[in-house]
């Protein structure tokens, strides 16, 4: 009787090592190993949260930038004496601290349990996941059995992200890049319906002597007197002007009335190849809803890392 429980475990453990040295992920990665990991790293997002706010935009936005250079491995995370790591490009300017926080809080929770088992790259996906559901989105399963990068080169962010003048082609290309369709990235960019951004990332829409006839002249008025000529770089301001806190549908409702605060974003209405589906999103919310959460698995399968890949590093900002 022993024996036969030993052996069934023996062959469960040996196809869950197999799993992973094929490279699938799955939601259930850790079930053996770390049953309690999504538990943990929710609490840690929780109470991150009630300080602050700033950490549910953050997260989101730092789990995309990871997973779009180098994959979903938590190379963001490296931090270099040299200031050279893949954080140091001038492309991470809002990636705020609270951000990197939360991922080091969880990590620092999930060892105190499961000491060397769970990437950061999956602690990452798990926060992501909880602070759009932390702020009134969706829940959905994660994949998981990322592991993490041994590569963080700030030489290797630049045109890998998009950029606030992107156009439609260019924003498809690299979405395209990295498996992502164009309603993959239609859907993605609704995480823009929580968060900030600083005055100089818009600034040439509203400060231009002709001004731009895709943004509606109140909301350019508004953005005006809260991004005067001159004023701080380091002000910032909501994305979504409507229900700035809340994750829902309102960022292609703003899009559809001309308040799309970066032409990146405006354009996906401007442009009529992606407008159906900014009209979709705008009027169906479960159909944003439902898309969101395909494109954030999809988003979560960028170049990852599995089997014997990279490392489980024991503390997310140092190789090990
Ligand atoms: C489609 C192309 C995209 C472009 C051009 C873009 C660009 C930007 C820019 C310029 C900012 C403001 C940064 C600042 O000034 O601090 C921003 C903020 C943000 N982005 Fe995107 N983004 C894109 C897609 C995405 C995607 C796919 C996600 C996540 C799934 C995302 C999540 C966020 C969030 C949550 C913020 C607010 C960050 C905060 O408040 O700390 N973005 N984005
Ligand atoms: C895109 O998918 C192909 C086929 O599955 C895969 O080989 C490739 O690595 C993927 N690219 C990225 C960036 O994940
Ligand atoms: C959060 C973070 O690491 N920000 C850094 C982004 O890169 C600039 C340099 O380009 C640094 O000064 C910031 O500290």
């Amino acid at each position: 009787m022993e024996k036969w429980r030993g052996l069934c475990l023996v062959v469960v453990v040996a196809a869950a090592a197999m799993g992973a040295a094929e490279g699938q992920l799955r939601t259930d990665f850790y079930r053996f190993t770390c049953p309690n990991v999504e538990a943990i790293v929710q609490q840690v997002v929780s109470d991150k949260i009630s300080q602050t706010f700033i950490t549910i935009p953050a997260t989101l936005r730092l789990f995309f930038h990871d997973c779009f250079v180098e994959g979903c491995d938590a190379s963001i995370m490296i931090q270099s004496p040299n200031g050279d790591a893949e954080k140091d490009d001038h492309d991470n300017i809002s990636l705020a601290g609270d951000a990197f926080d939360t991922v080091i809080k969880a990590k620092q929770a999930v060892e105190a349990q499961c000491p060397g088992v769970v990437s950061c790259a999956d602690i990452l996906t798990i926060a992501a996941r909880d602070v759009v559901t932390g702020s009134g989105g969706p829940f959905w399963g994660v994949e998981l059995g990322r592991r993490d990068g041994l590569i963080s080169n700030a030489g290797r962010v630049s045109g890998n992200l998009p950029q606030p003048d992107s156009n439609l082609d260019l924003l498809n290309s690299m979405f395209r890049k990295n498996n992502l369709t164009q309603t993959d990235m239609v859907a993605l960019s609704g995480a823009h319906t929580v968060g900030f951004s600083h005055c100089d990332r818009f600034a040439n829409r509203i400060h231009s002597s002709i001004p731009d006839p895709s943004l509606d002249s109140d909301y350019a008025l508004k953005l005006m007197q809260d991004c005067p000529v001159g004023v701080d770089p380091s002000i910032v301001i909501d994305i979504d002007p409507t229900t700035p806190r809340v994750f829902d549908n309102a960022y292609y409702t703003n899009l559809v009335e001309k308040k799309g605060l970066f032409s990146s974003d405006q354009v996906l209405f401007t442009d009529p190849a992606s407008r159906g589906t900014v009209v979709q999103f705008a009027s169906d919310n479960a159909a944003f809803t439902e898309a969101f959460v395909e494109a954030m698995v999809k988003l979560g399968r960028t170049a990852v890392k599995v089997g014997f890949e990279g490392e489980i590093r024991r503390d997310c900002t140092m190789f090990n």
